[in-house]
């Protein structure tokens, strides 16, 4: 066997060394390739994700949007058509739209709520017989609520300076972190009670479930609507139980006459009962996929001809549903 010359072998060793280089160049370039290829990729994935999103909550606002538009339809089909003058629970636009498949897509829901119903906290705003907040006064009491919550409502809502009872006014506020004013104009939205002072979060929530607010100081109260706590706090001598014996029963009064001479206890109050309404909410949800949009849009309905207005839309709001389907229901 003939033994390579030292040059021979420096030169094979220098080969074998270049090849080595080669190859790892190669593999290097190789790596590199595949992390670019899964970046693009992985950007490529995410860009789709991101215009799916887009285009689904596009696709849900469209549809609370169009919900919108049949509410404000059947509000004023009632007013002009199926049930001029008299608003009750049995009416087509009383009735919740329960949850909808949206062509196996996504689903909606939709309620209206008469915002006659409840017991209007601007009402403080213009009360100088003090007969809302006593109203106010016995809510709180029959729902276990702090006892100055009256007073601070009334105080936040009313124009002046003038400290009510156990309420508060600006000077309350300025001492409080971060520092404000109290309103001293009506409400825009039942979330300004979390602005009182010393209130809990319980009492809000428990308080907020049960009244509303409406851009008005003399909002009436809907017997055909109403609820039995609502109607039981208007006068000292309605009782719960009679307003509940009430409320248990299918109400379609035609005018607040007929609905006194049936319930007598009602007679002190009647100049603030209806059997028609003005101002409705409605509140409606759409979840495509993982896009979920909520909308609550406050209407005023003009009783002389059934124009409806869209007087406030708000899409922050979680939506509730006054309905709970029964889960073994088909
Ligand atoms: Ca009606
Ligand atoms: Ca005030």
């Amino acid at each position: 066997m003939v033994k390579p010359t030292p040059a021979a072998q420096q030169t094979a060793w220098r080969v074998h060394k270049e090849r080595g280089v080669a190859l790892i160049t190669v593999l290097l370039i190789t790596a590199i390739l595949v992390g670019l290829t899964t970046q693009i990729l992985s950007s490529h994935n995410l860009v789709i994700n991101q215009h799916q999103n887009t285009f689904e909550h596009a696709q849900a606002l469209q549809y609370v949007l169009g919900a919108e538009e049949l509410v404000r339809q059947a509000l004023y089909d009632d007013a002009v058509n199926s049930g001029p003058n008299v608003d009750h629970l049995e009416e087509i636009w009383a009735q919740p739209l329960v949850p909808l498949d949206l062509d196996g897509v996504g689903v909606m829901q939709a309620q209206v709520i008469d915002l006659h119903r409840c017991f209007n906290l601007n009402n403080l705003a213009d009360d100088p017989s003090n007969h809302h907040v006593e109203r106010l006064q016995r809510l709180a009491e029959r729902l276990n609520l702090s006892p100055n919550l009256a007073d601070l409502i009334k105080d936040w809502v009313d124009s002046d300076q003038i400290v009510s009872g156990l309420g508060a006014e600006d000077s309350a506020y300025q001492i409080k972190q971060p520092p404000h004013l109290a309103a001293n104009q009506i409400m825009r939205d039942l979330s300004e009670l979390n602005m009182l002072a010393d209130v809990s979060d319980e009492d809000i929530r428990s308080l907020s479930a049960q009244v509303c607010v409406v851009p008005a100081t003399q909002n009436k109260i809907n017997v055909n609507t109403a609820d039995a706590l609502t109607l039981s706090i208007l006068d000292p001598g309605i009782s719960l139980a009679d307003a509940q014996a009430l409320t248990q029963q299918s109400r379609n009064y035609q005018d607040v006459a007929e609905f006194v001479s049936a319930n007598p206890a009602f007679l002190n109050v009647q100049s603030e009962l209806t059997v028609t309404s003005e101002y409705f909410l409605m509140q409606a949800q759409a979840q495509l996929s993982q896009s979920r949009v909520s909308l609550s849009s406050t209407f005023l309905r003009d009783s002389t001809n059934g124009q409806v207005t869209l007087l406030q839309r708000d899409f922050g709001k979680n939506y509730r549903a006054k309905v709970v389907l029964d889960s073994n229901s088909p």
